[in-house]
């Protein structure tokens, strides 16, 4: 989930030929390969994860598959029909074996480790200090948390890209994500509070061709049916005891776009190689537009250079708290803001044919409680009770109306608007570029440590 700032116009627009490298959409190789091998090795070559066996999915990533991966002459459309990467723990398709049962001792697998770049900046004075300054992700319960998070995320999205094809509904795909979720981290979220241990980290979004985030679909609305010309960012969140791994990518049947997705995969690999303790946003915002926007993309005989969109931009997390305050821009900014030692970043970027910049769209994407909300009295009883059921449900993680719905709740808008209008509760609406543009997304969530960041929600995929 991004989070929209109001830049001025800084960007520039100078594409150059794009480095043709295709991959397979489904089944197939990292998406972060190309940048691994093209790239000056320092965070690629070090992903020395300890594999402990019990984890498959991210086999590919540390073996040697990152490193030999040639995918230049892959054919599209022949996708792999593989079981889940988790087939050999009894994951389901669709699905629906809760985590705990997979991974009996409760220990789930690291992300990518990627060691720092600078070996300068590793911290490792006044280690007790910052265990308890910076304690959240340094307690082995919190970061098991987030690597529980991190498998559902995997494992939901391997069954979403086997499965997903024009002809579905995004009300059913968007279901199907969300459901899937709820069963691996084993809390369905019908009963208050339940939610709040597990669940899903925002609303599911599924926004085509121009909507570059913040589209989810909404109950009572005309459904959309998803096309095969059409381009599709999947962006959703999990989160265990509110620690939210957010992490998106981008669908397209058609090879015709394959070049807009690796320029924006190929710049987000570039940011999470960028990041770490002490480095500047400024910095890693300018590397990802460059890496960006050296690519061009050729639609219908009409060519494009690849604009990195310059008013959306990546973010910290906080527990129960999607946007925790810092923002991650992907262009070139004077923004002081350094990454500090156990902060986590959803790294995110994205590209466009169009002009590289949204506004807000018609309609609504979702809700969430300010966490600075003021206390102030209600005149509306249907407002009393809507800030309950929120409390119990979501605190501040932000939802949208389908999740409203599934608790039973009807005609809640009235009372909404009231939450709203008094500075409780903040509305989000998709974001769009222009008409007849298409937008591509790629994110993942890392942690920042004082040694080895962790790219918690890699994956074989991307
Ligand atoms: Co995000």
């Amino acid at each position: 989930m991004g989070s929209k700032t109001f830049e001025g116009d800084n960007h520039h627009e100078d594409a150059t030929n794009a480095v043709s490298t295709k991959s397979n959409a489904v089944g197939g190789k990292p998406r972060g390969a190309n940048m691994l091998e093209d790239g000056d090795g320092d965070f690629g070559s070090d992903d020395d994860e300890d594999g402990d066996g019990q984890h498959s999915s991210l086999a590919m990533v540390n073996g040697d598959g990152v490193k030999k991966e040639k995918s230049k002459k892959k054919k599209r459309g022949k996708k792999k029909n593989k079981k889940s990467a988790a087939g050999a723990h009894q994951q389901t398709s669709p699905p629906r074996v809760p985590l705990s049962q997979l991974f009996p001792e409760g220990k789930y697998p690291p992300g990518q480790i990627v060691e720092c770049q600078d070996a300068n900046l590793r911290r490792t004075t006044d280690e007790e200090l910052r265990y308890l300054t910076r304690g959240f992700i340094a307690n082995d319960e919190v970061l098991n948390d987030y690597r529980k998070a991190a498998e559902v995320h995997r494992q939901v999205r391997h069954w979403v890209r086997d499965s997903i094809k024009p002809g579905k509904t995004l009300t059913e795909i968007a279901n199907e994500i969300d459901d899937g979720v709820r069963a691996l981290v084993g809390h369905q979220g019908l009963e208050p509070g339940d939610s709040l241990k597990g669940g899903l980290g925002f609303p599911t979004g599924l926004a085509l061709n121009n909507c570059a985030a913040h589209y989810t679909p909404n109950p009572g609305q005309k459904d959309i049916v998803l096309k095969h010309e059409d381009v599709l960012k999947i962006d959703y969140g999990v989160h265990v005891n509110g620690w939210i791994v957010d992490s998106a990518f981008t669908v397209a049947f058609d090879p015709v776009y394959d070049n807009l997705l690796n320029a924006v995969r190929d710049a987000t690999n570039t940011g999470l190689k960028c990041s770490g303790v002490d480095a500047r946003v400024s910095d890693i915002g300018a590397s990802i537009q460059e890496a960006m926007e050296s690519y061009e993309v050729e639609i219908n005989g009409k060519v494009y250079p690849v604009k990195a969109i310059r008013n959306i931009t990546g973010h910290n997390i906080l527990p129960y708290r999607i946007h925790g305050g810092k923002s991650v821009p992907f262009v070139k900014n004077d923004d002081p803001t350094k990454m500090e030692e156990g902060e986590v970043f959803a790294i995110e970027t994205f590209g466009s044919t169009g002009r590289g910049y949204i506004r807000d769209g018609p309609g609504v994407y979702g809700y969430g409680k300010n966490p600075d909300a003021p206390s102030v009295h209600l005149p509306l009883a249907s407002a009393r009770s809507l800030l309950k059921t929120i409390n119990q449900n979501f605190g501040t993680i932000v939802f949208c109306r389908r999740y409203l719905d599934r608790l039973g709740l009807d005609k809640y808008l009235l009372g909404m608007n009231s939450l709203i209008s008094h500075g409780i509760v903040d509305m989000y609406s998709p974001l769009n570029d222009v008409s007849g543009s298409y937008t591509a997304q790629f994110e993942h969530t890392i942690l920042i440590k004082g040694s080895g960041n962790e790219i918690i929600s890699r994956g074989e995929d991307y």
